[in-house]
């Protein structure tokens, strides 16, 4: 089994050294940072992890316009030609995602395309350190993008994730429509549009302790717009 976890950085300095061992714990597994020309050096925080571990840490430094959909879209293109990689994860690097869970949202991937780790499968919502604010928001959030777009996910926000890699080599990649956090919602509906076999596994998520949010009100904005879009570019496609 090998499996390339995806971490998008903006300024994790303190926290990339951390997440990075917790994945490496674990044999078989192999981290790619997409990093962002974070102002607080991450960039080279990645490249000494690299030197490092090497054949296990890997860099791709972007340049250009910065976004988290678009540093998914870099990294999960080089992800999906990495023909050693069975698996593909992708993890938020503030350790809100904790690497512990890694083997076992691949183990609930070998008969899944693609396995969402999940904060809303108890029947309440699955976080440590939310304000209600927060809480609100991600519970009204997925709510809405369930009802425009019929995902049948419990989190379709969540962007702790494992596809089987030949699955998610199926998706158009390089042509989805967002830039930011809804390029999330728009994989998880071309692959459930594509009837690939989408599972759950639960997990906790831990309110980062470390470093900054980046998320932003323009963000928000294209989250509410962007499940129309993609129902309405459906239709046209049908
Ligand atoms: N490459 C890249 N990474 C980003 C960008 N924006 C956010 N990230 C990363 O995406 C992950 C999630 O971002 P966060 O700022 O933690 O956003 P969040 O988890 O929704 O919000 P918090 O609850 O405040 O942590 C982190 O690893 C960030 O470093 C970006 O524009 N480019
Ligand atoms: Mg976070």
């Amino acid at each position: 089994m090998n499996a390339l976890v995806v971490t998008p950085t903006y300024n994790e300095r303190e926290n990339l050294p951390l997440l990075a061992a917790g994945v490496l714990q674990h044999e078989g597994f192999r981290l790619l940072v997409v990093d962002d020309g974070s102002p607080d050096g991450t960039g080279a925080i990645a490249d000494q992890l690299a030197t490092d571990h090497p054949g296990r840490v890997e860099v791709i430094h972007r340049t250009g316009t910065r976004g988290l959909g678009r540093s998914y879209v870099d990294g999960l293109l080089r992800a999906i030609t990495d023909s050693s990689a069975d698996f593909v994860c992708q993890m938020d690097c503030d350790l809100s995602h904790d690497p512990a869970a890694l083997p076992s949202l691949v183990a609930a991937a070998r008969d899944h395309d693609l396995v969402i780790g999940s904060r809303y499968m108890n029947g309440g919502v699955s976080v440590v350190n939310w304000p209600l604010s927060r809480i609100l928001l991600s519970a009204f959030g997925n709510r809405y993008i369930r009802l425009v777009t019929n995902l049948s996910a419990s989190d379709c926000t969540s962007g702790y994730r494992c596809w089987r890699r030949e699955a998610l080599a199926k998706l158009p990649i390089a042509n989805m429509l967002s830039d930011g956090y809804a390029f999330l919602v728009e994989m998880l509906f071309e692959a459930q549009r594509r009837g690939l076999r989408i599972g759950e596994a639960p997990i906790i998520f831990i309110e980062r302790r470390l470093g900054t949010s980046k998320l932003s009100s323009n963000v928000l904005v294209e989250s509410l717009i962007m499940p129309w879009r993609l129902v309405l570019r459906a239709r046209r496609r049908l």
